[in-house]
């Protein structure tokens, strides 16, 4: 099967964060730099004891394609990517994307993602739209996530399906003009944070589906708190919104449909 054509003279970078991902990490980097000769990949490790970043220094492709930002301890997913995404943006990256590292997110659809990048400004890998699914993921899993994307979708009246998804892929103006490094938050809500600022900036934001399947190596670092910090947020963003607005400040929102897209 021929996968989309990729513009040759664009710099991509995948960025994939790791916590304990021994397990993991060699399958990732291999698949990614497989599917997509055109790429490089950032991990960023927060000093997993397990020695990740060891694993990722012995790489073949380490120092060429394959990159490394160590930080100091376990900082949580949203400040390893606004370090990763700190270390792309400087150095010059035109499209930037990000996935998990524990096989979640399936690497030959990067391409995909990079493609839909010609005619949006966010692409996300979405599980929600024609063609998308999970696998091997429990009842309450599934209902969790499906529950998290409706509740975002009442409360902040985005039409993007997967606004929790972390399969992404960013045009570098786009990361910019979402101040991804000026978010604050860290789990789940990280990924609805950037999709939010994201329609609200007016940013063509596009929905290419995959097929998202449960971790079988390694650990989640999902937890009650991460739940919590979204559900909370997203309230605390839809009041902010609401009293700017009264006050006659703030963004508008765009509810346009032309903005937020499907792409098969
Ligand atoms: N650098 C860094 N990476 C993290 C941290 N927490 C999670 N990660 C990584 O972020 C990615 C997503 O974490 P997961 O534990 O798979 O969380 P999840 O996908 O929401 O949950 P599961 O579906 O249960 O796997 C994985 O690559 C983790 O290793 C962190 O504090 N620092
Ligand atoms: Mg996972």
């Amino acid at each position: 099967m021929n996968g989309p054509q990729l513009s040759g003279d664009l710099r991509r970078v995948v960025v994939i964060p790791t916590y304990d991902e021994a397990a993991n990490v060699i399958v990732v980097l291999d698949a990614v730099l497989r599917a997509s000769p055109d790429v490089e990949v950032l991990v960023v490790d927060d000093s997993s004891p397990d020695g990740t970043a060891d694993l990722v220094r012995a790489h073949r492709g380490f120092g060429a394609r394959v990159h490394l930002l160590v930080r100091p301890g376990k900082g949580g997913l949203g400040a390893a990517y606004r370090a990763g995404f700190a270390w792309a943006l400087d150095g010059g990256y035109d499209e930037i994307a990000q996935m998990d590292a524990d096989l979640s997110h399936p690497p030959d659809r990067l391409p995909a993602l990079f493609a839909a990048l010609e005619t949006a400004d966010v692409a996300i890998g979405s599980r929600y739209v024609t063609g998308g699914g999970v696998q091997h993921w429990t009842l309450s899993r599934r209902l969790i996530s499906r529950g998290g994307n409706v509740y975002v979708g009442l409360v902040l009246g985005t039409s993007v399906r997967d606004a929790t998804a972390g399969f992404r892929a960013f045009r570098r103006d786009a990361l910019i003009r979402i101040d991804v490094l000026g978010s604050a938050s860290n789990g789940y809500a990280f990924q609805i944070e950037n999709t939010w600022r994201a329609t609200r900036r007016g940013l063509r934001v596009t929905e290419v589906p995959i097929t998202f399947t449960d971790r079988t190596s390694g650990t989640s670092k999902m937890s009650g708190s991460i739940a919590r910090e979204a559900l909370l947020r997203v309230l605390v963003w839809r009041w902010r919104e609401l009293r700017d607005r009264i006050r006659g400040v703030g963004e508008q929102p765009d509810r346009s449909p032309a903005r937020s897209s499907r792409a098969a």
